[in-house]
């Protein structure tokens, strides 16, 4: 009784151990890329998700969805490979070889790697690693020491995983070697010849100067840009390997490569953008200094249609989104961001920015622009969002501090390209009201060739998020309300306190209940 409980413990520990050996070699040996085969089932999984529980995820979770929807993904393979040990010693004893449980794992974990939509090249290097635990536990085993077993087993799967790793990084760093010597030039192309950095730094130091001083809120450029993404894993695509194709019910479409797109006049903007997903006092409100084209250089040879009503933007992470095609009039399309070029996360090497609607239609990792004369339905409509359209208007409650002899409270607000007028702040529940501090708009759009010596920066930008502060004395407990009143004077209306973002996106004025200190 007692040998069987510890060979079934020795079996589970080996299991385990095969099974994390194989997951995690399997990623080792694609840089834990697309290809890795938890991220080809965690895509495969997410578009099979209802459609609640992903409105779910992305309004109560957030940004850390994916990642914890992918973690799950992980531990549920590492279970289901290392459900190849006890086959294999099932065969192993049906057979009465010994080696028919290596062989079965794997043979089994490769396979299933495979049928997870793992490359070959993870899925075999899975298998082996998880063959190799299998292997180097058997003399072991049987002698009843499990902590030995578990230990061999765990050790060799570190070491199985390292292997892997270095295997991977060597090839690659060969075969990096060998396109660079194939195209006879230094890997990267540059945009330094576009970018200015004594400009850069002038509009910088303005957003600075403009910024408001409130505890803990971040100034008017975000350092710490939200981020969503409809996969756990995001395209990886060199600037010299990326195209645009422009196409559709168009003459004089084409596609367009990076250096292509650098022939065109490039610019600096202060662009925001918001998540239509994202609570009425939520996080999902961003600003950065962005450098790009505007599309409408790109457009000057291509003639559309005249029946042509919709634009289709489509992008290598498979996403892609419809909108009317007058919203392309004044877009943008981004390689740099805050300075550099343009982060992974946030669509390298090219993204769509789309003055003044939610962040949704700014599609990033951008491959293609197909002009439509029917609308089609995009990622998030398909999932009944109503998110192709201008942004609402809001204005956030992120900083109440009490810490002081005063009462100080701000946030930023933001009202697309209809822009601020000013913020309104009530201390009592939203009866009376007064008019809060309102940071200077960022500059304007400038040329990236402009003169950093005669450069006006007066010239406000026209869909850039501002902060508002007020502070106040109070002694007893009360309700701060805060409302946004846009550039022509309307007043953002009430609407319901929390505001459902789903499915047009969260609207209304924000408060919360203040206890003053004392
Ligand atoms: N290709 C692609 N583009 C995309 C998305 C995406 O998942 N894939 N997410 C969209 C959503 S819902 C928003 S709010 C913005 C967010 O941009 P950010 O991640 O740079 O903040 O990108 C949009 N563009
Ligand atoms: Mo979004």
């Amino acid at each position: 009784m007692r040998r069987v409980d510890t060979q079934r413990r020795e079996t589970a520990v080996v299991g385990v151990a095969a099974g994390l050996a194989a997951t995690v070699a399997a990623g080792a040996a694609v840089g834990f890329g697309r290809p890795w085969f938890v991220f080809t089932a965690v895509r495969w999984l997410f578009a099979r998700t209802p459609d609640v529980l992903v409105r779910f995820g992305i309004t109560e979770i957030g940004g850390a969805a994916q990642p914890l929807f992918a973690v799950s993904v992980g531990v549920a393979a590492i279970w289901v490979l290392g459900a190849a040990v006890p086959l294999g010693e099932h065969v192993a004893n049906r057979t009465g070889t010994g080696v028919a449980t290596p062989m079965t794992v794997v043979a089994t974990q490769t396979l299933l790697a495979l049928l997870a939509g793992g490359t070959a090249p993870a899925a075999v290097a899975g298998g082996l690693a998880g063959g190799v635990v299998a292997v180097a536990s058997t003399d072991v085993r049987g002698t009843g020491e499990d902590r030995r077993t578990a230990l061999r087993a765990l050790g060799t799967a570190g070491l199985a995983v390292g292997v892997s790793g270095l295997f991977a990084r060597l090839s690659r760093d060969s075969a990096a070697t060998e396109t660079d010597e194939a195209s006879g030039t230094d890997d990267t192309v540059t945009t330094a010849d576009v970018e200015n950095d004594n400009l850069e730094r002038q509009l910088f130091e303005a957003a600075e100067g403009r910024s408001l001083d409130v505890p803990n809120l971040e100034g008017l450029v975000s350092r710490n840009f939200y981020q969503v993404d409809i996969n756990a894993a995001d395209p990886r695509t060199r600037r010299e390997e990326w195209t645009l194709e422009i196409h559709g019910a168009v003459d004089g479409g084409g596609t367009l490569d990076f250096a292509g797109l650098l022939d065109n006049p490039t610019e600096y903007r202060f662009v925001s953008l918001r998540c239509v997903g994202e609570k009425l006092n939520g996080q999902k409100l961003d600003t950065a200094l962005w450098t790009g084209v505007p599309v409408e250089a790109l457009l000057s040879d291509v003639t559309l249609d005249e029946a042509v009503t919709h634009v289709a933007a489509r992008a290598d992470d498979g996403y892609v989104m419809d909108f009317p095609v007058e919203a392309l009039d004044d877009a943008f399309l981004a390689f740099g961001m805050n300075g550099g070029p343009l982060p992974q996360g946030h669509g390298s090497p090219v993204r769509l920015l789309v003055p003044g609607h939610w962040g949704e239609i700014n599609v990033k990792w951008i491959t293609e622009l197909e002009f439509l004369t029917e609308e089609i339905d995009g990622y998030w409509e398909k999932r009944g969002w109503h998110g192709t359209g201008p942004v609402h208007t809001v204005a956030k409650l992120h900083t109440v501090d009490t810490t002081g002899p005063s009462v100080v409270v701000g946030g930023h607000a933001y009202a697309g390209t209809r822009g601020l007028d000013r913020v309104e702040i009530s201390t009592d529940g939203g009866d009376s009201w007064e008019t809060a501090t309102l940071s200077d708009p960022l500059p304007s759009r400038v040329p990236t060739d402009a003169d950093p010596e005669t450069l006006d920066l007066d010239d406000p930008a026209d869909d850039a998020a501002r902060m508002w502060r007020h502070e106040y004395v109070a002694s007893e407990s009360h309700e701060v309300v805060v409302r946004a009143v846009e550039a022509d004077g309307t007043v953002q209306p009430r609407k319901n306190g929390e505001g459902d973002p789903y499915p047009s996106g969260a609207t209304g004025w924000v408060s919360q209940t203040v206890e003053p200190n004392g």
